[in-house]
């Protein structure tokens, strides 16, 4: 199903910009098919990606949001769209990587809402467009490393998460961030299947200054279109620094809790999956070393095999986070 996210019409309205530029904008938007950017300035430029839409399964949505600023880009060459849409970890499809892209269509997301829970003072159910409406979107260039030691550069479209976690007060006992992915087997094969590894759904959680940390986003898009149903459609969780694992996908719920809450892959395999998974090349998984990472995309001839930074390159924006834990014990 097309998930046509209500971009021109909510997340960027006239609340948060002058009429004017709003109806700009529209015009912009229904004028332009073949598009690369025009000077609209309102508080960032506003890009407007491409909308031809390639082999893609699913026809994706172009989206409206400002370009990664130099503090979030990178000087590494993007992983290709292709790679990053077919080459996916979602276990609720099935376990192969080309799996989720074969199976995730299934999966409806629209309508969509998101349960708010726990130690917040505006708790409740929103349909995503009202989850949405207040965040303009940014893109946002981070390095993903997976826990299995590949990983890719991917320009994402969201919000810092913070933005979202302050709208709804956290109470001062919010010590920590819970949250679930989409449950229902009648879409999801790999939460029908006998042989599963994971008790669905899907949960992670984070502490609430990982939360709250400026470089912690949720994505609704990446390569300036809305998420692949594969790449954790239409809300999912983005955290750099950490395995990619702790990034979840289409997020039904977020919920604030006292008491550091259960992780997927923590309940599957405690010694080999921590809580705080924190990219970190000194300290290996038990059956391999996380000392390097392969690049997508490689090939026999080109291996693309590189060194596994500390904190998966964002040491000196996070490291202050762990000031004074044993890494090795807090894996
Ligand atoms: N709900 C859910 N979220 C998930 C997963 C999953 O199986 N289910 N896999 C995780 C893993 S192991 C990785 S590496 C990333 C992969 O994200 P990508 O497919 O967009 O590259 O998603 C994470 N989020
Ligand atoms: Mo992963």
């Amino acid at each position: 199903m097309l998930y046509k996210p209500n971009y021109k019409d909510d997340v960027l309205t006239s609340e948060i910009t002058p009429e004017t530029d709003y109806i700009n904008r529209r015009q912009f938007i229904r004028g332009s098919t073949k598009v690369a950017m025009a000077g609209l300035c309102m508080r960032h430029q506003l890009v407007l990606a491409e909308a031809s839409s390639t082999d893609s399964q699913v026809q994706q949505s172009p989206l409206l949001f400002s370009k990664a600023t130099s503090q979030h880009r990178s000087n590494e060459k993007h992983t290709p769209f292709k790679d990053a849409s077919s080459y996916n970890n979602f276990y609720e499809f099935g376990t192969d990587k080309t799996d989720p892209k074969r199976y995730a269509n299934a999966m409806t997301i629209s309508p969509w809402s998101v349960r708010i829970a726990g130690e917040v003072k505006k708790p409740g159910d929103y349909f995503l467009e009202d989850i949405l409406k207040p965040h303009a979107l940014e893109e946002r260039i981070y390095r993903l490393r997976c826990v299995e030691a590949w990983s890719m550069v991917i320009p994402w479209v969201g919000f810092p998460l913070a933005d979202l976690l302050k709208r709804f007060s956290p109470t001062s006992k919010a010590k920590y961030v819970a949250f679930e992915t989409l449950s229902r087997p009648s879409e999801m094969r790999g939460q029908r299947s006998r042989f599963g590894t994971i008790d669905w759904p899907y949960v992670e959680g984070l502490r609430i200054d990982e939360a709250m940390h400026p470089l912690t986003i949720l994505a609704v898009g990446m390569y300036g279109k809305s998420l692949p149903n594969q790449n954790g459609a239409p809300l999912r969780l983005i955290v750099p620094w950490k395995y990619g694992f702790k990034s979840i996908k289409s997020i039904t719920s977020i919920s604030l809790t006292e008491q550091q809450p259960p992780t997927s892959w923590n309940k599957t395999a405690a010694n080999e999956y921590g809580f705080y998974s924190n990219v970190n090349p000194e300290v290996s998984h038990p059956r391999w070393s996380q000392a390097t990472e392969r690049r997508l995309p490689n090939s026999l001839f080109k291996p693309n095999r590189i060194a596994t930074l500390p904190f998966n390159g964002y040491a000196d924006q996070v490291a202050s986070l762990y000031a004074g834990m044993d890494l090795k014990r807090y894996f």
